[in-house]
């Protein structure tokens, strides 16, 4: 009876860490000469905390440029730039980031992507929009492991007397 009790908690437990887990996304964008990311940023929506990783062969970049920049095509002034082959952005903030690669007219021919960051809108994430719910939504769920302990102790304290007795 108890040790139910203990693998229903570890299983509440997991699934909250599980919950957690899937709130930020991993985005992967195949950064080739021809990609149509137009496309990708309209159909891939990216919210905070989530990762894109571009992957490529050796003979493209990921540079990050201003809006400015991104538009004309211009390097100089790049806020990061990478030739590894796999560039990970994990996005802390909201807003519009700006990526193209440096190679030859690439850049020209369309191969830059202008991603969007959207607020995280995952129910009970770290939107600033429902700070009550999230703080009764903890107390409720620490209620719950005080009463479960509570049963607990009671199942304890009968397994006792019931041994006691025999
Ligand atoms: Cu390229």
């Amino acid at each position: 009876m108890s040790a139910a009790l203990v693998k229903a908690l570890v299983a509440l437990a997991a699934m909250a860490a599980v919950a957690e887990l899937a709130a930020a996304k991993s985005h992967t964008i195949e950064w080739s000469l021809g990609g149509n990311y137009g496309d990708w940023s309209n159909g891939n929506a990216v919210s905070v905390g989530d990762t894109v990783v571009f992957t490529y062969s050796p003979t493209h970049t990921v540079h990050e440029l201003s809006e400015a920049d991104y538009k004309a095509c211009i390097f100089g002034n790049a806020v990061s730039s990478d030739r590894s082959g796999s560039t990970a952005f994990t996005f802390d903030k909201a807003g519009t980031r700006y990526f193209a690669c440096a190679t030859g007219s690439h850049c020209a021919q369309g191969q830059k992507v202008a991603i969007t960051v959207a607020t995280s809108s995952s129910p009970g994430g770290q939107s600033p929009a429902t700070p009550s719910g999230n703080g009764s939504s903890a107390a409720s769920s620490m209620a719950g492991a005080g009463e479960l302990a509570m049963k607990l102790a009671l199942g304890l304290g009968v397994g006792g007397a019931l041994l006691a007795a025999f």
